[in-house]
């Protein structure tokens, strides 16, 4: 038997793990060969490997782990409410304490006007429901054609059909059938990849106007939705321009096109308000929450439902639900990592500390070489690396090459830095303080610095033609 703490050698683990654990988006075949890394333990922003090193974690797990790790009172929350009530389901007109207290600090929290929410166990299950439920609201409405939702290219809104369908990842849509019927792509506000010669405000303003054109395309009659990231996280940090936001409110207004904000990376102080939406300036119907929500300490997601759509819902019997909708243990240690970020002023840490220090050493950092850029909003950022700053051109390698070699290195630095092709990805834990910022930027800068001498060894700082 296995146990947690007294384990057995890191080779061993590493080879029963390669023969019977089947890890997510990986080549598993690869991984066995060179073995994954055993995390054993943590405590407040570092991981500790079953090697015994101490690893900077600069992406708070899965951009999840907002309040660090280690943090008794949520350990505390969860033994208490097992023992209390470990389960119990919200199906059958019951209900408990948990949930009813969860919904209701969410309500609070929540923009004006969005006092409802539907309780998922992750963010997919939560878009899941989101696309049931303004099909459902049209329906109900009497537009039971009005079901064809647009998201965008590069977005992600997890891994099941319904989520992975509406994120626009292509390599995810080649495999197992997706994306389902009447989900359409529109391109992403992603200026510095894809902004050629216009300016940002210029490119920010096209990209909306995208929707616009594919709402005219399928018809307004037939369009439910809207689904976006305020600020795109896995799929490389990409911060919107000014104009961007505004101007997909003005076109959701204007053909009552149902706005869902995906604020699972972005809701929970990450961008310096509760929710992103606040703070790129949209007024949601629906917004989806997940990882923050529990500081990735339990799974529980959801859906916070405006009340102009509760209120067609909450009329029919949605025949919709999950067996862990509103799980008891998943609730408390919600309410109870709500009650840190809001008795720690995270907000004020985010906008006044971690985010101004965050921010100050990126744009030192995004001067080397190899950095083309910064994109940064809050707490969470990219570093796009490029062989050449001026024209921000991509290298001639195979996309991803650069930023896998920087990841690599950046491990071998006892850093998590992950990549998204060659953008290298930061979102550390919200409480991280300025001097651990200070220890994340010395190992980034020394990654970055390694990468760039093989680069340079190997002939590689060469542009794609
Ligand atoms: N929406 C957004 C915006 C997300 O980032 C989901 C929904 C799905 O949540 P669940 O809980 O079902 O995973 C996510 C999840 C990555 C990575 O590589 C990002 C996520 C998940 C897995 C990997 O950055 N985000």
């Amino acid at each position: 038997m296995t146990s947690i703490t007294n384990h057995l050698p890191t080779a061993e683990l590493q080879a029963l793990d390669a023969a019977h654990h089947m890890h997510p988006f990986t080549t598993n075949d690869e991984l066995s060969e060179k073995g994954a890394r055993v995390i054993t333990r943590a405590k407040g922003v570092y991981l500790y490997d079953s090697d015994g090193h101490e690893i900077i974690d600069a992406m708070a797990g899965l951009w999840c782990v907002n309040v660090g790790y280690g943090r008794e009172e949520l350990v505390n929350v969860a033994s208490r409410q097992m023992m209390e009530l470990p389960y119990y389901n919200t199906f059958f007109n019951t209900t408990h304490t948990p949930a009813i207290a969860l919904a209701a600090e969410l309500a609070k929290l929540a923009p004006e006007g969005m006092n409802q929410v539907f309780f998922a166990g992750s963010g997919s299950e939560a878009n899941d429901t989101n696309i049931r439920m303004v099909r459902t609201y049209w329906a109900e409405k009497g537009h039971p054609q009005k079901k064809h939702i647009i998201s965008r290219k590069n977005a992600y809104h997890g891994s099941s059909l319904g989520s992975g369908s509406l994120g626009g990842m292509s390599y995810m849509h080649a495999q197992g059938g997706m994306p389902i019927p009447d989900i359409h792509h529109i391109n992403q506000p992603d200026w510095w990849s894809e902004g050629g010669d216009h300016t940002p405000e210029d490119f920010g303003l096209a990209r909306a106007q995208e929707l616009e054109a594919k709402i005219l395309e399928l018809g307004a009659e037939n369009v439910a939705a809207f689904i976006g990231e305020p600020v795109q996280g896995a799929g490389g940090v990409i911060v919107a321009p000014d104009t961007y936001w505004p101007e997909i409110q003005r076109i959701c207004d204007k053909y009552e096109i149902l706005l869902i904000a995906d604020e699972v990376i972005c809701g929970f102080g990450r961008t310096g308000n509760w929710f992103g939406s606040t703070t790129v300036g949209i007024r949601p119907h629906i917004m989806t929450i997940a990882k923050g929500l529990s500081s990735g300490y339990v799974p529980i997601g959801g859906s916070i439902v405006c009340d102009e759509v509760a209120e067609v819902i909450n009329a029919v019997e949605f025949n919709h639900g999950y067996t862990y909708s509103g799980h008891p243990v998943c609730a408390a240690v919600a309410l109870e990592n709500l009650r840190i970020l809001q008795e720690t002023d995270i907000l004020h840490h985010v906008n006044h500390v971690a985010g101004p220090a965050l921010k100050a050493g990126l744009e030192k950092l995004a001067e080397h070489p190899l950095v083309g850029g910064l994109n940064i909003c809050g707490m969470m950022a990219s570093l796009p690396l490029t062989p050449d700053k001026a024209s921000r051109a991509k290298f001639a390698m195979e996309p991803g090459t650069v930023g896998f070699m920087c990841r690599e290195r950046c491990f071998a630095n006892n850093l998590v830095m992950r990549h998204v092709g060659d953008r290298m990805i930061i979102s550390p834990p919200l409480v991280i303080t300025p001097e651990e910022i200070d220890i994340f930027l010395e190992r980034a800068q020394k990654a970055l610095d390694e990468t760039y001498a093989a680069l340079e060894e190997g002939d590689m700082l060469r542009a794609a033609s």
